[in-house]
């Protein structure tokens, strides 16, 4: 507990178990272009506390594991972009112990969100297994954190530059459970449905909550609350589609490989969607947040377990 660095105002509202969102960073710094991710972070934050919850967003700064940013982080972390390093679950350590500065994935907020004492979180969407996986193995750790940390990662499903059938495969496989929200199909991230359906279905954020109580009271780890982008904010799966295309043959071509690659892929679609891709993302993000926070409510209110 020690290595985390815990804004004071969040440190009150963990000793009383009031309601509390994590965020990520790294759809600040590397998923969207200064100063949009600036925007989009006080939006954010902004939005969980309309939704009557404390917003948590969290980074690595010179080393120190920050839980809930100051508005002059929040600042540099979104200035600093893409020279800002990303950093998933297993370069914590290493960044604490060096004095590194970096945006934290999915899997490190959640990790991090976990040792804080929070257990809702609200993001983009998650990663997931990536087209073409059998070959390249690339298959996102944010899978492995959900598997082993208990944490509800609302987000409007996984991002659809992913192989989606492959990553509801995984995700069954290490044991999390994807709820819809008001929905029977798993959500394509930019457009409201993929066309897969999910065996789980809650229709509002009580029954979400009650569902998360009893996965954690029975030992269960990260559960994915898939709530759709709004219809209004929804771009075509079509359009979508033949930018995702062109933006993996890219990738190929220039042999972008590794943590490199989802960053690469969101910037190109940018560009093809002439920044529709962007205003989609910033949408579906918000309505992510205010979801969470009415979760981490309902969640406060749960009874006790007998
Ligand atoms: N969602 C977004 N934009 C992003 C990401 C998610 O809307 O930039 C980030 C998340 O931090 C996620 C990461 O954990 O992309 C996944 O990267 P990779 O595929 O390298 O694991
Ligand atoms: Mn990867």
């Amino acid at each position: 507990m020690s290595d985390l660095v815990i804004a004071p105002e969040l440190r009150g509202a963990l000793d009383d178990l009031r309601p509390i969102v994590a965020l990520e960073s790294t759809i600040i710094a590397h998923g969207l272009p200064y100063p949009r991710n600036l925007e989009t972070a006080r939006l954010l934050e902004r939005t969980v506390r309309a939704g009557g919850a404390l917003p948590a967003t969290i980074a690595v700064l010179d080393g120190r594991i920050r839980v809930g940013l100051d508005t002059g982080e929040l600042e540099r972390l979104a200035r600093d972009g893409a020279a800002m390093r990303k950093l998933s679950t297993r370069d914590l350590g290493f960044a604490a112990a060096r004095g590194v500065s970096g945006a934290t994935t999915v899997a490190a907020t959640m990790a991090i969100a976990a040792r804080a004492g929070i257990s809702v979180f609200a993001t983009g969407g998650i990663g997931g297994v990536h087209r073409g996986a059998e070959l390249s193995f690339d298959v996102s750790a944010d899978l492995a954190e959900l598997a082993r940390t208990a944490v509800a990662v609302v987000s409007a499903g996984a991002k659809a530059i992913l192989d989606l059938p492959k990553t509801l495969e995984m995700l069954e496989t290490l044991g999390v459970p994807v709820i819809g929200l008001g929905t029977d199909v798993f959500p394509a991230f930019w457009s409201e449905s993929s066309g897969l359906r999910l065996e789980k279905r809650c229709d509002d954020p009580a029954q979400v909550a009650a569902a998360l109580a009893a996965h954690w009271r029975l030992g269960g780890a990260g559960a994915v609350i898939a709530n759709p982008i709004p219809a209004a904010d929804a771009l075509p799966r079509d359009l979508v589609e033949d930018a995702i295309e062109s933006a993996l043959a890219d990738a190929e071509r220039q042999g972008v490989h590794g943590k490199a690659v989802t960053p690469f892929l969101l910037a190109r679609i940018e560009a093809s969607t002439q920044g529709r891709s962007v205003a989609a993302n910033v949408a579906l993000a918000v309505n992510n947040a205010r979801i969470a926070a009415a979760i981490a409510e309902a969640l406060c209110k749960q009874k006790p377990p007998p």
